[in-house]
Order: C-alpha cells, then structure tokens, then sequence
C-alpha cells in the first residue's frame, strides 16, 4: 500500500483555505457581474475559434492573483489565464475565473469562478461560485461540501443507468467534438436523459447537489475539476479518472457510487 504524504495542513486551516476560497470567489464573481457589458468589448479566442476568453476573464484572474500574493505568498498557481506562478509551499492552487465562458458572454446562466487548493495529497479546500444563481458551493478534505449554509449530499436514490441523469461536456477541439458525439449516440438510450450545461466546475457542484446522478468528460484541464472534484468527492460521490495516469486527453467520471462502475464500462 502507497504510504500517502502527511496532510500539509490540519483540519482548522483547510478550513481557513476553504474561507479565504470563498471570499475570493465572492469578490470575482461580483466583478464578473459588474463589468460583464464593458468585458465583452474585449473578446479573444484561444485553442479555437470556439474557445472564447474575455476582459472579465482575464480581470477576475488577476483579482485572484494579487489576493493570492499578498495573502499566500509562497503558493503555487495554476491559471487557466496564464497567472501561472512557482511556490515553496506544497500547496497549489488552481483558478478558472470563469468557467463557463460560453455562457457567460451570451448572457447565459451556468458560468461559475472555481477556485480551489492542493497539497501533494490531491485537493484540500475549495469554493465555486455561479453569481447568477447567487449560490456559493464549497468545500474541505473531511470536512463536507455545502450550498451556501445547506450540506450536499449526492443522489443515490437512482437505482440504475436507465433511470439516471448523466452530463457532459464538449472539447473546443472539432474532431474531438465528433467523437464525443458518437459516444453520445451509444449512450443516449441507456440512461434517463443528458444535460449539457457548459461548465465542468458547475456540473460537477450540480452532482454534489443530486441534480444529476453523474458527469463525465474528456480533455478537463485542471482548472475546469479541481474545485468541484472535491466539493463532489465530499458530498458522497466517487470521482475518478478513467484513463490511467499521465494519458491525455483524461477521460473524468464521477457519479453516485452505485451508477459507477456500469457507466465507466460505456463511456471508456
Ligand atoms: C468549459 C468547461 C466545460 C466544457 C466547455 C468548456 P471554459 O470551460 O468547463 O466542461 O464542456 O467546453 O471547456 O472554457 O468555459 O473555462
């Protein structure tokens, strides 16, 4: 058996990291709200003219970065806008200040900011915000997910494949969209209905929550799971990769853990 590293942090300050998330989150969003008219003057597009990023991407991102300087001064950061940064600490944080982009720049619901942090044990606290909704989910490792002040609890009340609610998402990359749409075709009749709702941080809260009995996906990136993997994980549900480590694209799955097993023999 694989001796795990030693928790980098004790319960109380996972806690305190799960705080600080949240407040961060809070701030983001609000100004995602705030600025979004002015933000979609400036639009660009990144891996394809489909995967669009925004001023209010861009300027959330580097709301959270300067908190994180002051505040976290020896963290590493992930970014999905580029605010990548080394750190001595252990600890990683991962940051999507908008997930959802799609959504978000057509005035959609279901785009969220995602932050979250990890130790060399995986990820440790957490917090999603979806402002539109005005929900706050978050999270801690043993210490449980919540909606606002209400616990999360997965569905597991489901008792088969035919009778769940599966989601997903779509790669930006158009030869990857056509093979994830053949998959579909197998996998439409053998579950209650799918939902798409565009934003992997959300869908996997949605999970925590019961409003889904599972999600999968191919080619996340980090920033897309890392918050609502563990706000999912504590809430009851099993969260894995089905491809083996270090193969990309990875293939995510998680689910209501009796609807596990017969889903990942499907969609791998
Ligand atoms: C999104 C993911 C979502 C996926 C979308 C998009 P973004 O991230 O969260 O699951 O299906 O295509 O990649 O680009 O909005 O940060």
């Amino acid at each position: 058996m694989s001796h795990q590293p030693d928790s980098l942090a004790s319960p109380a300050e996972w806690e305190n990291l799960r705080a600080l998330a949240v407040a961060m989150a809070t701030e983001a969003g609000q100004m995602a709200i705030a600025d979004r008219t002015d933000a979609l003057s400036l639009v660009d597009t990144k891996s394809s003219i489909a995967d669009i990023v925004t001023a209010a991407d861009k300027a959330a991102e580097e709301h959270i970065r300067s908190r994180l300087a002051s505040a976290r001064p020896d963290d590493a950061i992930v970014g999905e806008e580029g605010s990548n940064r080394d750190g001595t600490s252990g600890f990683t944080w991962f940051l999507d200040p908008i997930d959802g982009t799609t959504n978000f720049f057509y005035d959609l619901p279901g785009w969220v900011v995602s932050i979250a942090v990890s130790d060399a044990n995986g990820f440790g606290a957490s917090a999603v915000f979806d402002p539109v909704a005005d929900e706050m989910y978050s999270a801690h490792r043993n210490g449980g997910a919540t909606l606002n002040d209400s616990s999360l609890s997965v569905r597991t009340s489901t008792p088969s494949l035919a009778q769940s609610l599966v989601a997903t998402g779509f790669s930006y990359d158009s030869d990857r969209r056509r093979s994830q749409a053949q998959l579909l075709v197998e996998l439409l009749p053998q579950v209650r209905d799918i939902r798409r709702l565009g934003s992997a941080a959300k869908d996997l809260c949605l999970l925590a929550k019961g409003a889904y009995d599972a999600y999968y996906e191919l080619g996340l990136n980090s920033w897309d799971l890392a918050a609502g993997w563990l706000i999912a994980v504590e809430a009851g549900a099993r969260v894995e990769f089905l491809t083996a480590e270090g193969v990309q694209p990875a293939l995510l799955l998680g689910a209501a853990p009796n609807l596990f097993d017969e889903l990942a023999e499907i969609i791998t």
